[in-house]
C-alpha cells in the first residue's frame, strides 16, 4: 500500500472535525485528514452550494496552502418555512437555538415537519484548482421536543426519517452512516478513488 493521500480540512467545528475523523477511519485506509482551524468570513449568499464554493475561492485566493483540502458548509432546511435557515443556520443557531426553531413550529403538524440536512463539501486539489463540490442530503422531520444527549447544533432536533430518533440519539458511527455529511463525504472519497 502506498503513501496516504494527505487532506486540508478547513473548519472552526470540532465536531464536524470529530465526524470526518470517524469517517475517513471507516470508509479508507488510503487517506489522511489533516485538521486546520481557520475563521474564513462566510458569504451570506442563497445557497449553500455557492456558500461552499466561494468560501473555497476565498482560501484559494488568501492562503498559501500547499496541499489539497476541502470545507464545507451545511445547513437545515425546514420544507414549511421555505427551506429557512439554510445557508443562514448558524446565525440561526447561535441567535435562538434548536428551542427557537420549535417553537417557530408550534403550530405545524406531521408533514409540514419535514426538514432536509444538507452539507455541500468543496474540494480543491490545489490552490489553482477550481472547487469541486459534492452534496449529501438526509431527510427528516423537526421532532416535537429537544432529544439525545449526543451530536451538536440541530442534531437534537431533527429526527432522521422512519426512524423516530433524533441524530442526538445516535452515536457518531450510526450518523455518518445516513447523515448529509457522511453521503457527502463519500461522494467525495469516490471521486478522489480512494
Ligand atoms: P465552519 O463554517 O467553520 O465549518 P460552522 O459551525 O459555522 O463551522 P456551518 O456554517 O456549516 O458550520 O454550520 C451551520 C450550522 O448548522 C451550525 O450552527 C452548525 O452547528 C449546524 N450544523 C452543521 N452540521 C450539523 C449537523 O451534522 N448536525 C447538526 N447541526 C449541524
Amino acid at each position: 500500500m502506498g503513501a496516504k493521500k494527505e487532506i486540508i480540512f478547513i473548519t472552526t467545528n470540532k465536531d464536524k472535525v470529530k465526524e470526518i475523523q470517524d469517517l475517513a477511519d471507516a470508509e479508507s485506509k488510503r487517506i489522511k485528514i489533516e485538521h486546520l482551524e481557520y475563521d474564513y468570513p462566510e458569504l451570506q449568499l442563497a445557497e449553500i452550494e455557492s456558500v461552499a464554493k466561494e468560501s473555497a475561492n476565498y482560501i484559494r485566493e488568501k492562503m498559501t496552502i500547499k496541499k489539497p483540502f476541502f470545507l464545507e458548509d451545511s445547513g437545515l432546511l425546514i420544507h414549511a418555512l421555505n427551506g429557512f435557515p439554510g445557508p443562514f443556520s448558524a446565525f440561526v443557531f447561535d441567535k435562538i437555538g434548536n428551542e427557537g426553531i420549535l417553537k417557530l413550529m408550534a403550530d405545524k403538524k406531521g408533514e409540514e415537519r419535514k426538514a432536509t440536512f444538507k452539507t455541500v463539501v468543496a474540494f480543491c486539489e490545489s490552490r489553482k484548482a477550481v472547487p469541486v463540490l459534492f452534496v449529501g442530503t438526509a431527510e427528516g422531520e423537526i421532532a416535537e421536543e429537544i432529544r439525545g444527549g449526543g451530536g451538536f447544533g440541530y442534531d437534537p432536533i431533527f429526527e432522521f426519517e422512519g426512524t423516530g430518533k433524533t441524530f442526538a440519539e445516535l452515536s457518531t458511527e450510526e450518523k455518518n452512516k445516513i447523515s448529509h455529511r457522511g453521503r457527502a463525504f463519500r461522494k467525495l472519497l469516490d471521486y478522489l478513488s480512494i
